[in-house]
């Protein structure tokens, strides 16, 4: 099981320290968390991970961070391919591609994001799978490394998850395409995340706006 959050551009480095200090006051050893804050707020901790990073040691990438910043505090766990990385910032599937092959080479855990906007969701789960796989496009499916979050765009930050059903047939249909684990996410809080865990093919959770407090998201560990 595994549940990780996203603070996206929110928390600064004392907040973030302080938020590892008080989650650390439970225990869960039978529970990966992972916690993914902003670039300024990274620092060793074998929870952390980073939100983004480009594919190369250094160079001249204005506004990027690279490996050998990613190294200085041994941040070895990604998110790639999230959606307000692909719809926000343009990512195309060409270039999150290279980032999973750097990343993947310098053995880093990968939270690999997928989802599909809602205009196809509209038109039912064959379509929907049709467009996850065009995001998975050029992603080792095998790699050992490798966790797969199923994000619907419309579910994100919007307060509205994907029902149980919706939740159920994707990952069911994306389990035959990996082995690997499949997080949800998507509006996942306190009221949901208990029965979205019991969906099978639901290996964890990927929290954004719930897991920004220390408290809730405390909560939520103790429920997985
Ligand atoms: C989806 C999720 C975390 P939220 O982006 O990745 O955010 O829980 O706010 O919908």
């Amino acid at each position: 099981m595994i549940v990780a959050a996203n603070f996206k551009m929110h928390k600064t480095r004392k907040e973030t320290k302080e938020y590892l200090k008080k989650l650390k006051s439970i225990n869960f050893e039978d529970i990966k968390v992972r916690v993914f804050p902003p670039f300024t707020a990274l620092f060793e901790d074998e929870l952390i991970g980073a939100q983004n990073g480009y594919p190369a040691i250094n160079g001249a990438y204005t506004g990027e961070i690279g490996l050998e910043q990613l190294k200085e505090f041994n941040i070895n766990k990604i998110l790639i391919g999230h959606s307000e990385r692909r719809n926000i910032l343009n990512e195309s599937q060409e270039f999150i591609a290279k980032k999973f092959e750097f990343f993947k080479k310098e053995n880093f855990e990968i939270i690999y994001c997928i989802g599909e906007p809602l205009e196809i969701r509209k038109k039912g789960i064959k379509e929907v799978i049709k467009y996850l796989k065009t995001q998975l496009i050029g992603i080792d499916l095998n790699y050992q490394k490798l966790i797969i979050a199923y994000e619907p765009v419309w579910a994100i930050g919007t307060g509205v998850s994907a029902s149980i059903e919706e939740i159920k047939e994707t990952h069911y249909e994306i389990r035959k395409l990996t082995n690997r684990p499949i997080l949800y996410g998507g509006s996942v809080k306190l009221n949901n995340i208990e029965e979205i865990l019991k969906v099978e093919n639901v290996d964890g959770v990927l929290v954004g706006s719930a897991s920004l407090d220390v408290k809730t998201f405390k909560q939520m560990i103790q429920i997985a």
